[in-house]
């Protein structure tokens, strides 16, 4: 009897693909993402000032974050660990605004150009370091890289996710946020590129803060699961407000680092144009 043709075509496709795999290290096609943070206006997580993820000059490091905005405005604070909003009063953020994406630590910054989002997961990464400048990275690719000047040190204030500092509500993300990494390190592009599609073991070295938001739905802790403990709270505080994000799946789904490279830049679904 013949058997269906995709009974014949299995047990290949899966030998192709265990050898694919074999041949390539342990890249990951599917990734349990768990939850993520969806924010809308005037929302965010708040994680109080600490020296560890302060960055002061001259410590190296790298951030980096999965995103995806469902509006976009004029200015949209990804992330951001500032006093006053505006200016260079700063220590570090991420935005998204005119069609770019723009990474900094105060005197270091990159920006990538990457318009027509709306809907769509990014990664976006940025490494920095006082000696050899900084790179961004979008979707575990380099994009841009300078060098470095002074940064600042001894900058007071909560890193948030979602907005920036005091920055006004219109300048929040409206969108979701994920799988938020903090290093003490310059992650090189090899192991940039070879984890942005995974998740990663919370002891992993020079990892100093891991935010994945896979607390239960009404938890209003933000838990910093990287053993730094740099735990944050859905909005100001742990009471119920309405500057709290919510948890929802994750839908980072579609991410394959094998197809990004391959087709440089275009992903599967075609998302980077
Ligand atoms: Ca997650
Ligand atoms: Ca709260």
């Amino acid at each position: 009897m013949n058997l269906p043709l995709f009974q014949h075509r299995w047990p290949q496709r899966l030998i192709a693909t265990a050898s694919l795999l074999l041949a390539l290290g342990a890249p990951t096609f599917a990734q349990e993402w768990g939850n993520s943070l969806k924010i809308d206006t005037g929302q965010f997580a708040s994680v109080p000032h600490a020296l560890d993820i302060s960055y002061d000059y001259p410590n190296p490091g790298t951030m980096e974050f999965w995103f995806k905005l469902d509006t976009i405005r004029d200015i949209n604070h990804l992330l951001g660990k500032r006093h006053e909003c505006g200016g260079g009063a700063y220590l570090y953020q991420a935005v998204y605004w005119n069609d770019d994406a723009s990474c900094g630590i105060w005197g270091c910054s990159e920006t990538v150009d990457f318009p027509n989002i709306v809907g769509e997961w990014h990664h976006l990464a940025f490494t920095f370091d006082a000696v050899n400048g900084s790179t961004i990275y979008l979707d575990g690719m380099p994009a841009s890289s300078t060098s470095c000047g002074v940064w600042q040190t001894s900058l007071i204030s909560d890193l948030r996710f979602g907005t920036s500092g005091p920055c006004p509500d219109n300048q929040s993300i409206v969108g979701e946020m994920d799988e938020i990494r903090f290093w003490d390190i310059v992650r090189t592009p090899e192991e940039i590129f070879a984890n942005y599609c995974r998740t990663i073991a919370a002891e992993t070295p020079g990892l100093i803060g891991y935010w994945n938001f896979d607390e239960a739905i009404d938890n209003q802790n933000v838990y910093d699961i990287s053993g730094t403990g740099n735990d944050g709270t859905l909005g100001m505080t742990t009471a119920v407000a309405s500057d709290d994000p919510t948890r929802v799946v994750s839908t980072i789904d579609d991410c394959d680092p094998v197809a990004t490279e391959s087709t440089n830049w275009s992903r599967v679904k075609g998302i980077y144009r």
